[in-house]
């Protein structure tokens, strides 16, 4: 902790001369401000790359500035000037570098040189691109493939994404878990069974013509902010904003263009939500069962009276499944208890149902703070039978918006990786490669960690991410992480997972994408799809980091080659000289969604994947969009334990961080600054428990209270957090929830609600701890 900590409200709008600042800061740190500002300029645009930080769509006409403040931190981030030398392996040992804080690890610079572990010295040391790959295939080709995993982070394209999995299915398994089964997992479970597709409908279209749009457990300011974009687009039309979210996030409330002259000069704030909602945590079921009944028992009013109906029966007859069952139930619910689990008034859910009854079209818009409970999948699909009532899916300016993380994290699941045999075209890949492809349900990411932890993985690979920091159970998982027999990093920075190793290891570095990546064939593009299934071209423009580094495509093949058994079909050095090739391959493996591939992703803005639901056809097993109902309101473990002593802990990021890469230690619009060790907290919730603001305290998991779940040395922050829920960051609570606490359905740990008890650390203790 470099900075001096302080927390007090921050009064300004999202964006701002804050947001300008930071960039430049940013820039200024990683040594970078001429290039850098120059690069940010080909942040996605046609011919330029896309952001590698969020997955949010690119505009066909995009601004001068098509890039955010945290798109610019990630840019600089990637881009720095700082590179790690071999040297700076010689110095440190693993062990040594274990103590660093995550962002000292990441910020040291980009990694330069292919490494393997000497285990007996400790130390990272260089090995050769040949020996790295012999090696790895030599290891791999002994083992049981069904006991090896193959993680993907969310962020390589689409052409690395493919070979990846197609690899792991010449090679013989689909346990291809990746950052999506602790994310939108939740998403992909529930569309499917509601709409009858995985992702969602809306497009940037939607939002210049959309009547009402709701949004649900999303920080835009910090997760997304070009978003505030169409909001502030929006806003000025006069549409309605309506927000569910237990923390008053700044980017929902208002917001400044840092972009705009005009705005900066004069101050000008435009405000976003026009009503704001502090449900409780996990209270997203019954609030939208509330809104559900306060509309449907507005229409039954109307009928009866014969006036003009709230509810869109034509679509509903048509179109949908179920409906009169979830009517009956909605009516059936009584107030006291909707109000009492939303944590809502009754008023607060008419003063919805009566806006968006009154809307032509509406949108919702969702995040973590939807599928990260053990109800994730039901709120999503409550979600999609409030829009239903109005015929709000597919027609202009409707539908659903699930906010994805990483960005081409949904694109990785478009290309083939998911443990889900069903989701991947296994005959047509026979065909393609000659080779009978593994058709057993493979791992997803909690069950990788429950094999880990049984000993049973004998290989583990990881396409970048942070996969020990992100998952639950930080402490068991870094325990039985050693057994593990080989463990392959492939990334950009170093982080925590190239500290804790298997008995054989390599660090393998890679190309970013906003680099330079220049094949026999001369220079690549590469491709990503977003949030808005808009698949579009993506060419790197700086200098490599070191010349040592080869493309994820190229590091794929490489390990590819070297394990499997030589087959014609599957040309992959021909794949890594022209990547136009690996696409043509997806072309044949997807036609329907990839036709003209190489030719459509150079358009402005990209191509559309198409989508069934956007044209009202639904490919359910009903054939229709189904009415689903919940099982009930108890949302989360925390609620079913129902002890006053007992804290609903909601893990979040900061301003300053994307996952586990941490820029640095401010969250500014929550006017939390130098440090990351806090616990937000009502002061009625405080004042239960003895503590007010700057206390120390340490937070325990309340169930199995003899493991050792256990965070230390956090500070009290006094915050506008509704009664019995407490807000701290990921990943630093990480070690506190339960492998076992996840979504119903998806396996979406359920990072919303972990039930915790908080004790006041005495200042010896609280010294002894930081
Ligand atoms: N700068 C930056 N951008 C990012 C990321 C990043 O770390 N930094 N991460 C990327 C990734 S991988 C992802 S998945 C997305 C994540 O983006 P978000 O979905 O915004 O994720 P979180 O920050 O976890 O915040 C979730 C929000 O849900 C609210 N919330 C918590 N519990 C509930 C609840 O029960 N109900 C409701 N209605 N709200 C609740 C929280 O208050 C918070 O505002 O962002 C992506 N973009
Ligand atoms: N408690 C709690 N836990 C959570 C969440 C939460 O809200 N609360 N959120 C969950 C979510 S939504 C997600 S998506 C996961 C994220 O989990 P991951 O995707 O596994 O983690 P990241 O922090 O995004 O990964 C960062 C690392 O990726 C590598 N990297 C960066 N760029 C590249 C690149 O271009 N190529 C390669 N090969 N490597 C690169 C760098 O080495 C960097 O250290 O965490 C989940 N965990
Ligand atoms: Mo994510």
């Amino acid at each position: 902790m470099t900075e001096q900590v302080s927390t007090k409200p921050y009064d300004g709008p999202a964006g701002g001369w804050g947001s300008l600042r930071s960039v430049e800061t940013r820039l200024l740190r990683e040594e970078r401000i001429a290039t850098g500002n120059a690069v940010l300029l080909r942040q996605n645009k046609p011919d330029g790359y896309s952001c590698v930080s969020c997955s949010w769509a690119k505009p066909r006409e995009p601004h001068p500035f098509e890039y955010c403040e945290n798109g610019a931190k990630a840019t600089a981030w990637e881009i720095t000037r700082r590179h790690l030398p071999l040297e700076f392996f010689e110095t440190h040992t693993t062990s040594e570098l274990r103590n660093w804080p995550d962002h000292d690890l990441e910020a040291a610079g980009r990694l330069t040189h292919p490494m393997r572990l000497d285990r007996a010295r400790d130390r990272w040391i260089p090995v050769s691109w040949s020996d790295a790959f012999r090696e790895i295939g030599a290891e791999l080709r002994g083992m049981d493939p069904k006991r090896t995993v193959f993680y993907a982070s969310g962020r390589a394209s689409l052409e690395t994404s493919y070979m990846y999995a197609l690899f792991a299915r010449l090679y013989g398994h689909n346990n291809l878990p990746d950052s999506s089964n602790m994310c939108h997992e939740s998403t992909s479970v529930a569309l499917p069974q509601a709409i009858g597709v995985p992702v969602g409908t809306v497009t940037l279209d939607d939002f210049h013509v959309t009547g009402c749009i709701l949004s649900f457990g999303q920080n835009v300011g910090t997760n997304s902010p070009r978003m505030l974009h169409p909001l502030q687009e929006a806003s000025r039309r006069g549409v309605p904003i309506i927000t569910f979210n237990p923390l008053k996030e700044r980017g929902w409330e208002r917001f400044t263009n840092p972009q705009a002259p005009m705005e900066m000069l004069t101050g000008q704030e435009t405000r976003i939500s026009s009503q704001y909602h502090q449900l409780r945590a996990g209270g997203d079921i019954a609030a939208v069962a509330g809104i559900c009944k306060a509309l449907i028992e507005a229409d039954d009013t109307a009928m009866a009276a014969g006036r003009r109906p709230l509810l869109d029966h034509a679509f509903i007859r048509q179109h949908t499944h179920g409906f009169d069952s979830f009517a009956a139930w909605c009516r059936a619910q009584d107030w006291t208890e909707l109000e009492k689990w939303s944590g809502l008034t009754r008023q607060a859910m008419l003063d919805t149902a009566s806006v968006y009854g009154a809307a032509p079209s509406a949108m919702a818009v969702y995040g973590m703070g939807l599928t990260q409970h053990k109800k994730g999948v039901e709120s999503v699909r409550m979600l999609v039978n409030l829009l239903l009532l109005r015929g709000n899916i597919g027609k202009p300016g409707a539908g659903i918006l699930p906010v994805r993380g990483h960005s081409n994290v949904q694109g990785q699941r478009t290309v083939g990786i998911t443990e889900k045999p069903e989701l991947v075209p296994m005959d047509r890949l026979a065909d393609l490669y000659g080779f009978e492809p593994p058709r057993e349900t493979g791992m997803n990411t909690v069950e990788a960690c429950e094999a880990i932890l049984e000993g049973h993985v004998q290989a583990f690979l990881g396409l970048g991410g942070n996969f020990i920091r992100a998952v639950p159970e930080t402490e068991r998982m870094e325990a039985a992480w050693p057994r593990i027999r080989l463990t392959v990093q492939v990334a950009t920075k170093l982080n925590r997972n190239h500290l804790i190793n298997g008995e054989v290891a390599y660090l393998l570095p890679c190309l970013g994408r906003i680099e330079e990546d220049v094949q026999a064939t001369g220079p690549q593009a590469v491709s990503c799809e977003d949030t808005m299934t808009s698949i579009h071209a993506s060419l790197g423009k700086v200098t490599p980091a070191s010349p040592d580094l080869l493309s994820e495509p190229a590091i794929v093949a490489g390990i590819a080659e070297a394990t499997l058994p030589p087959n014609p079909s599957v040309p992959w050095s021909e794949w890594v000289a022209d990547y136009a090739r690996i696409r043509d391959a997806i072309e044949a493996t997807y036609p329907d969604i990839f036709k003209d591939y190489n030719r459509r992703m150079h358009e402005p803005g990209g191509f559309l994947r198409p989508l069934a639901a956007r044209k009202r056809e639904w490919k359910t097993e009903t054939g229709k969009a189904n009415f689903l109902i919940p099982s009930g309101f108890r949302a989360d473990l925390a609620t079913e334990l129902d002890d006053p002593d007992i804290l609903q802990l909601v893990t979040l990021r900061s301003n300053d961080q994307f996952n586990t890469t941490i820029y640095g230690y401010d969250d500014r619009f929550r006017g939390i600054n130098g440090t990351r060790k806090v616990v937000m907290m009502n002061r009625a919730d405080a004042g239960r428990f003895g503590l007010d603001d700057g206390d120390m305290v340490s937070l325990t998991t309340a169930v199995e209270e003899n493991m050792p779940r256990r965070v230390e040395g956090l500070r009290v922050v006094i915050y506008d957090i509704p009664n019995g829920a407490i807000a701290a960051y990921y990943p630093e609570c990480n070690p506190l929830i339960p492998l076992w606490h996840h979504a119903e359905g998806s396996k979406v740990p359920a990072a919303k609600a972990v039930p915790v008890r908080i004790r006041k650390m005495s200042m010896a203790e609280a010294w002894a701890a930081s």
